[in-house]
């Protein structure tokens, strides 16, 4: 714990189950144990990218204000994860989860640690990230790429190579 709050940004993503349920569990959990939930972002139901499913994903952003540091943060984001029945990845690649909570942005912070890469490293290139975090904070800065997620979400419209 620090004594001093820091600005962060998450990516939820589900897709198996109650999906509003499952995002606004998630939501009031990091409330409860977390810090202070101050934005949510609309729900985007969108298809499985990077894998293939017939489930469709729900996808939102939040904003939320915490005294944890990223690990501490990242092992309540797991125990969150665990508590809604998200089952461990197996082999390594996507599966189907009632619940994924991914750091995106912690403050400025750069992190580059085996459990822990922040910024994200592929929010950049992934529209169910980047159009509900751009609803809550287009103007926030991307301390890496220096571009504001507003800017980020348009090159992501303008880029043909986008991944789908
Ligand atoms: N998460 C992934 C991989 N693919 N696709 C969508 N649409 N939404 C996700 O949240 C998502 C995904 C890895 O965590
Ligand atoms: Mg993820
Ligand atoms: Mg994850």
């Amino acid at each position: 714990m620090n004594n001093f709050l820091m600005d962060v940004y998450l990516g939820l993503g589900t897709n198996m189950g109650n999906k509003r349920k499952n995002l606004l569990t998630a939501a009031a959990l990091l409330a409860e144990r977390a810090g202070d939930v101050l934005a949510i972002s609309s729900f985007y139901e969108t298809e499985p990218w990077g894998f293939r499913s017939k489930n469709t994903f729900l996808n939102a952003a939040l904003f939320l204000q915490t005294e944890f540091s990223p690990v501490e943060l990242l092992d309540l984001t797991q125990g969150i994860e665990k508590d809604l029945g998200r089952t461990e990845k197996s082999d390594g690649t996507y599966k189907d989860r009632t619940i994924d909570i991914d750091i995106l942005l912690y403050g400025n912070a750069i992190i580059r640690k085996e459990r822990l890469v922040i910024p994200h490293p592929l929010m950049q290139v992934r529209r169910f990230v980047m159009e509900p975090l751009a609803e809550i904070a287009p103007f926030v800065i991307h301390p890496v790429l220096g571009k504001s997620m507003k800017d980020m979400l348009e090159n992501l419209n303008n880029d043909e190579h986008e991944q789908k």
